[in-house]
């Protein structure tokens, strides 16, 4: 009896579970009452009461899952529907995401190469380089007397003026191997943020270059013949090399130069011809070894300009105006060459 009347009871209650009309809730109230009378009289405890409404919330339980109540139907359709355009969303914020990473790792969307450079540069006033056919040489110079040349783009060298500098006796690739080697992230630098320039050698990086063998870095018979440059901007790196060389001592106290410079060494073809696409002018210190140079003005100036060569000694200084003047070089009799360049402006 008490069977019966729970499977009544649990009837009337899984109803409950899938109709929300008060005339059904007043059924069920009144059935709910009418099974605790019964239950009552017929002598049941509270506890077998309380084991009746447990039945009742279990079968209640298994009914919504077994049968799909149109609430449920509904909510089984919003939830993939949702769970469609929260993908669709995923996909499509995924995909934005990768332009945006891709746009901000691509340090430039238009690529970064001389071809552009070329394109994109000004056309170049031809005063820079009417009348000059010689690079203008000074020596013995004071900072007083330089101002007069400071800013000029007439190529120009000045004469002993690194010999003090302790760079002569100190700089090698093996100086730029232990450097390079002992300062942690020192080449990546090169490749993230510098620039490394291979000119005619068959070598691809700042690594590959300090690590050849001793006989190709002498440049001994039978080795390939090299030249490379390289930009350096790590801050330690600079801060070792600072103390083996200065900035020019006649430049103009208000010139501004960037705290980084680009080291230039090798034999023979040096430098192939290019412009420069930096800001300011150049100085170069030649610390070691004889190049010559061949500037060449900008074609547009071409049939008003002259090209010519000139020579650097170890122990010079050349100024080059290297944003309007081509230049190359070439390292004179199977020297070993060393320079250090930077800019002023
Ligand atoms: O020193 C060299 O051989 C080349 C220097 C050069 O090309 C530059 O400073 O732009």
């Amino acid at each position: 009896m008490i069977r019966a009347n729970q499977k009544m009871f649990a009837k009337g209650c899984r109803k409950k579970v899938f109709r929300n009309d008060e005339k059904t809730v007043k059924i069920i109230k009144d059935a709910f009452f009418m099974l605790n009378i019964i239950y009552l009289r017929q002598a049941a405890s509270l506890v077998d009461l309380r084991d009746v409404s447990n039945a009742v919330q279990i079968n209640a339980t298994k009914g919504s899952k077994l049968k799909a109540h149109p609430t449920c139907t509904w909510r089984i359709f919003s939830g993939i529907l949702l769970m469609t355009l929260t993908y669709a969303l995923f996909l499509q914020t995924s995909g934005i995401n990768f332009l945006i990473k891709y746009a901000m790792g691509t340090r430039c969307l238009i690529p970064n190469n001389y071809f552009v450079w070329e394109i994109t540069r000004p056309v170049s006033n031809c005063k820079f380089c009417q009348g000059v056919n010689s690079a203008l040489i000074l020596s013995n110079l004071t900072r007083d007397q330089f101002k007069f040349y400071a800013y000029s783009s007439r190529p120009m060298i000045v004469k002993n003026a690194t010999n003090h500098w302790p760079a002569k006796k100190v700089f090698s690739l093996f100086f730029f191997r232990n450097l390079y080697e002992s300062i942690e992230g020192a080449y990546e630098s090169v490749q993230e943020e510098c620039q490394f320039l291979h000119f005619r050698s068959d070598l691809a990086s700042l690594k590959e270059v300090l690590s050849m063998t001793d006989r190709r870095a002498l440049n001994l018979a039978g080795e390939k013949s090299w030249y490379v440059g390289w930009k350096n901007c790590h801050p330690q790196v600079l801060d070792v090399m600072r103390e083996f060389y200065q900035t020019p001592h006649f430049l103009p106290e208000d010139a501004e130069s960037p705290y980084t410079n680009y080291v230039f060494l090798g034999y023979e073809q040096g430098a192939v011809m290019h412009l420069d696409y930096i800001s300011r002018l150049m100085w170069q210190g030649q610390i070691l070894g004889s190049k010559t140079w061949s500037v060449v003005p900008t074609p547009e100036c071409g049939n008003v300009c002259n090209s010519f060569d000139f020579s650097v000694d170890a122990g010079d200084v050349i100024l080059l105006d290297t944003r309007v003047w081509y230049h190359a070089t070439n390292v004179k009799d199977n020297q070993f060459s060393l320079t250090i360049t930077s800019e002023y402006g």
